[in-house]
């Protein structure tokens, strides 16, 4: 397979790179430690055109191919990785469903107003009782007397729950069913003012309420909040597929987004690494260059091997998944293998920097938080282990 990057995806990459540099990178410690979502940035980065990575040109986005949703990805991660977080969570899973199974006038209705930032998207599945078993959710969706449903049940961790306009929301017909019950939704917000971060985001007419927002140990600045729908009245023309096609919808959807998590790990870790090449060149110990030392050396080396084959792995699951062939084992194996080692790789740079790498003053404990998330959310480690187990078992 060839990795190599076309001159297009070299050119996205140094793009990319430089509005990190000049409109991420002055204020990621800061939203950091305020945990502030970044409207700003997002608003930003919507004029560029990146909020319509994944959707298709007929609908006004940028339609790129999965590789280089993971270069913007990458590079915004090593600036910001709640930035990028926020960023992939609309693109991607926000969006996988109406991209996918959402009927023409759904698309003709939504997807422009993605692309554009005119909308934020969100993603709500997690619930108190259903994380990693994602059947298990309680949240119900009765059909009333007119066809319309009426939706009740409690989310957490939704990432943009607060800012979002539009909701891809999981809920169950009947909990009896298990996987045959879910049943996807859109849920527009009402009383909301359109534009990211103007909303009203404590209430709004239609029966859902926005709860307390997760205090987090990274990504501080990517907004994870509850969502209350009480009685909230979702048409049936938002209905996404068919109902009970749910299950199979949010496992696509997690394929998709699971690369993404990949590439936001892997941005993570090269950070860690080129803060940690360039200290071990300036910091003089014992007469000499940290980066004279062997030991050092074979630290730096381990360090950009692991980091070259989860790249490696997370390219080979965005080409399968470009030449239209089933990925969900090699997506599972990139986020499994690259957030591992983004964790590894974010521990070992403190210990090169030595006391500086535990002070807030300095980068490198920020990425180790935020590299944290990674290996837990859109699956855990285990998770994947058993998405892999299960694909390679099948195939046999
Ligand atoms: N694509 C399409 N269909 C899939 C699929 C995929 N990737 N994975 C599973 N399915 C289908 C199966 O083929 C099966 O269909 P049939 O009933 O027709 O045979 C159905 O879905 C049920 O699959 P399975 O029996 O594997 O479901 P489980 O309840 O055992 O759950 C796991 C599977 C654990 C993989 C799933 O619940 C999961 O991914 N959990 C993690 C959820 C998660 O990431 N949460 C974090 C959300 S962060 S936003």
């Amino acid at each position: 397979m060839d990795f190599n990057l076309t001159k297009e995806r070299l050119e996205l990459q140094s793009k990319i790179h430089e509005f990190a540099q000049k409109e991420i990178v002055p204020y990621a410690a800061e939203l950091d430690r305020e945990a502030k979502f970044p409207a700003e940035i997002l608003r930003k980065l919507a004029i560029q055109g990146y909020f319509g990575m994944c959707i298709s040109k007929e609908f006004g986005g940028l339609e790129l191919d999965p590789i280089s949703q993971c270069i913007i990805i990458e590079e915004i991660s090593k600036a910001c990785a709640s930035t990028a977080c926020c960023l992939a969570a609309h693109a991607s899973i926000g969006t996988f469903a109406l991209r996918n199974y959402g009927t023409e006038s759904q698309k003709q209705r939504y997807l422009p107003r993605l692309a554009s930032g005119e909308m934020l998207a969100c993603f709500s599945l997690t619930e108190p009782n259903a994380g990693s078993d994602a059947a298990n959710i309680r949240t119900i969706a009765k059909k009333d007397a007119d066809g319309n449903y009426l939706v009740n049940g409690h989310k957490i961790f939704a990432t943009n729950g607060r800012y979002a306009d539009l909701i891809t929301l999981a809920a169950t017909i009947n909990s009896e069913l298990k996987h045959n019950g879910i049943t996807i939704f859109l849920v527009e917000k009402t009383k909301t003012d359109i534009g990211i971060g103007k909303y009203n985001t404590n209430a709004n007419s239609s029966g859902l309420r926005i709860g307390k927002s997760a205090d987090k140990l990274g990504l501080r600045a990517t907004d994870n909040c509850e969502l209350f729908f009480e009685n909230a009245k979702v048409s049936s023309e938002n209905l996404v597929g068919n109902e009970g096609e749910g299950f199979k919808i949010l496992m696509g959807s997690l394929d998709e987004s699971r690369i993404l998590i990949a590439a936001q790990a892997i941005g993570i870790a090269q950070q860690a690494l080129d803060l940690s090449i360039g200290h071990c060149k300036r910091r003089i110990q014992f007469g000499k260059n940290l980066s004279e030392f062997q030991a050092t050396q074979f630290k730096l080396a381990d360090m950009a091997t692991q980091l070259e084959a989860a790249r490696f792995l997370t390219y080979n699951a965005a080409l399968l998944k470009d030449s239209g062939k089933k990925f969900t084992k090699e997506a599972a194996q990139a986020k499994l293998f690259a957030s591992e080692i983004a964790g590894k790789i974010t521990t070992e740079a403190i210990k090169l920097h030595g006391g500086k790498g535990y002070l807030r003053d300095y980068p490198v404990e920020r990425l180790m938080r935020d590299a944290k998330v990674t290996e837990i959310y859109e699956g855990t480690s285990e998770i994947q282990r058993l998405v892999i187990a299960r694909e390679m078992l099948r195939d046999k």
